[in-house]
């Protein structure tokens, strides 16, 4: 087994680094469709949500107008009741392309009640609210060209409407947690967290649809056939309920750690938003402060030192560790004791940070853990880029600056890779995927700043 001595990975020199941005800013330009960056050319070739919102954060360097216009398409398709699809849909491109198309989620009909737009084509579920973080970096970055512009008193009130949904709607158990209703919502699409829930599920016909994303990738790096014939059921079933999120009989509700401190992270900047614009403030401190309390009191497993996700069908914790139980460490202002137990996790026997390549996306002790298998083990970045701002936020700038050095080092040597074998470091899923090269023009922005202020 190859392992990552600490030491062998420095961050990478001037010249590397201004490779490294060039490259970087080629998939993003090629990625580029006009209003949008799609995710991959080949396999996810519309545009996805949480990955907008990843994209935006690094294009804010390079073309800070083109980060703005990434999230205004995006709150294009957002839906009256204030959900922000998980993907809006480019008519341009066939629907063979990609499966579930916009035939399958038939949103301007089956979502006319809950407010889809009747032009744009989008899904009916959603992804994590990284869009508010987003937004307020992107207007950090150049806050002349977004006031000229009126970025931010345009997307507030989206924004609020999206947190709202979520924050209302979505609390499925009365507890001030948002709950997602699908595997592909939390992002980790096939985490060994979601397997007993999922079994409940009853598969789709295996016939009744064809898979896009094995024209495009390995099946051993993808989410399996059984797997997808659940999510076709799950979503069949929320579709043919009309998108309401209180009628749909779900078989699938869980309260995942990760969302909901991107949540909490996302309250707190479209706090800084708010009072940018003259709005209310603390309204969402307030959410932010309640949502934390309720993160720890329902999710935080003190033995474990790590959140766990809940099964809302069941009541009961999810035992699995998956990385999404260390991105709570983004919160501002989580108690230090929890922070500092979340670090040691991370460098302890199921993630090993430091000592493999960027952070598993699951229990490396675990034998469900995959090194191949999408996010069932193998380590991504964008998950890695959380991991080292709540390692900042938190005091362990050593780890943090660590986990930089190679993130950069490894989105070079894997050409931006969709994610990683964990112990070897070699690239898996497909190339030059646009938010492994966004959050590395992030890194290396932070890079240069740190040498000029030296
Ligand atoms: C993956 O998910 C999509 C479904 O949404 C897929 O497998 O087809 C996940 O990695 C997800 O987190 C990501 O947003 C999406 C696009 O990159 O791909």
């Amino acid at each position: 087994m190859i392992t990552v001595p600490e030491a062998a990975v420095p961050t990478p020199d001037a010249g590397r680094r201004a490779h490294l941005r060039q490259a970087a800013t080629h998939v993003l330009f090629d990625n580029w469709t006009g209003a949008a960056t799609v995710p991959s050319r080949a396999l996810y070739p519309h545009q996805w949500s949480w990955d907008s919102a990843f994209i935006a954060i690094g294009l804010r360097h390079i073309a800070p107008r083109r980060a703005q216009r990434e999230l205004e398409t995006l709150l294009g398709a957002q839906w009256g009741d204030g959900r922000i699809p998980h993907i809006a849909f480019n008519p341009s491109v066939p629907l063979g392309a990609y499966f579930p198309s916009p035939d399958f989620w038939r949103s301007s009909t089956a979502g006319r009640n809950a407010g889809a737009p009747s032009t744009t084509q989008t899904s009916g579920i959603v992804q994590p609210p990284v869009h508010a973080l987003a937004a307020w970096q992107v207007h950090l970055a150049d806050p002349a060209e977004s006031r000229r512009r009126g970025f931010l008193p345009r997307v507030y009130p989206r924004l609020a409407a999206w947190h709202r949904y979520l924050s209302t709607s979505r609390d499925l158990a009365g507890g001030s947690l948002a709950a997602v209703v699908h595997p592909w919502e939390p992002g980790l699409d096939n985490s060994p967290c979601w397997d007993e829930a999922l079994a409940r599920v009853e598969p789709a016909p295996r016939r009744s649809f064809r898979r896009a994303d094995l024209d495009h990738s390995s099946a051993a790096d993808r989410p399996t056939d059984l797997d997808y014939a659940r999510y076709v059921r799950l979503a069949t079933t929320y579709r043919d309920h009309a998108y309401d999120d209180a009628r749909t009989p779900h078989a699938f509700a869980i309260e995942d750690p990760s969302f909901n401190a991107l949540l909490i992270a996302s309250e707190h900047a479209l706090a800084a938003i708010a009072r940018t614009v003259g709005a209310d403030a603390g309204a969402h401190l307030r959410r932010a402060e309640a949502t934390t309390a309720a993160l720890i009191d329902r999710l935080w497993d003190p033995a474990g030192g790590i959140f766990l996700a809940r099964d809302l069908v069941t009541g009961e914790p999810i035992a699995g560790h998956s990385v999404s139980g260390l991105v709570p460490l983004i919160i501002p202002g989580l108690p230090q004791d929890i922070a500092s137990a979340l670090a040691g996790t991370a460098h302890g026997p199921r993630f090993r940070l430091g000592q493999v390549h960027l952070v598993p996306s699951y229990d490396l002790t675990a034998k469900e853990f995959d090194a191949n298998r999408y996010w069932r083990g193998p380590s991504w970045f964008n998950t890695a880029w959380l991991i080292h701002h709540g390692l900042v936020r938190h005091g362990e700038a050593g780890a943090a600056g660590r986990l930089r050095a190679q993130f950069l080092t490894a989105a070079y040597h894997s050409e931006f890779a969709e994610y990683l074998e964990p112990y070897t470091g070699e690239g898996r899923g497909i190339r030059r995927f646009s938010w492994t090269a966004a959050l590395a023009l992030d890194l290396l922005h932070a890079c240069d700043e740190e040498d000029s202020a030296r």
